[in-house]
């Protein structure tokens, strides 16, 4: 995992777009985002899966052959969205990237490769891009009757329930 903002240079977003300003770990727990590197390793997996009471999980090979409309998939993934429930990926093979939005609502780049797992707080904004590789084997887990619906960033959006309770768990845990 290496998290750094991202360059807002045009271009294909599988591109790093590393504009070399990296992010220290501890701003993304500032933002509620966890991580872990588990490489090989799918015991610690399923004790966070335990721990956080996580019901439900699925495994998607995003790649050309494996994922129907791999290049539409690939830009709806990169809607910004969020989700009304904490979700956790764990990276099983290949890379990718999540960006997600900072407290200046600027993007932040997070890298995650195989053996990384990270907890995404419900109500953040974010979006997913495969690499250069277009290749991202992932472990999707879900804690309820899934809400794994994307709600895309909007008007109403800024005003979903789940969306302030994020800010403002966010923004007293200073
Ligand atoms: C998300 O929430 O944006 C995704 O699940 C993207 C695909 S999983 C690597
Ligand atoms: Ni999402």
């Amino acid at each position: 995992m290496r998290a750094y903002y991202y360059d807002n240079v045009p271009g294909d977003q599988r591109l790093p777009h590393d504009s070399g300003r990296t992010i220290a770990p501890a701003a993304l727990s500032d933002l509620g985002i966890k991580h872990h590197h588990f490489p090989d390793d799918l015991d610690s997996v399923n004790a966070i899966a335990r721990e956080r009471s996580y019901k439900n999980r699925d495994e998607i090979e995003i790649s050309p052959s494996t994922l129907p409309n791999y290049e539409e998939k690939v830009k709806t993934f990169f809607d910004e969205h969020l989700h009304e429930d904490e979700e956790i990926r764990y990276i099983l093979a290949g890379g990718g990237y999540f960006d997600v939005r900072n407290k200046g609502d600027e993007w932040v780049r997070i890298r995650l490769e195989r053996g990384d797992l990270m907890i995404m707080p419900a109500g953040i904004y974010h979006r997913f891009t495969t690499d250069e590789q277009n290749y991202t084997k992932a472990m999707r887990l879900f804690k309820e009757d899934p809400k794994w619906t994307p709600l895309k960033r909007g008007g109403e959006t800024d005003g979903n329930h789940f969306r302030k309770e994020y800010l403002t768990g966010r923004d007293a845990a200073l």
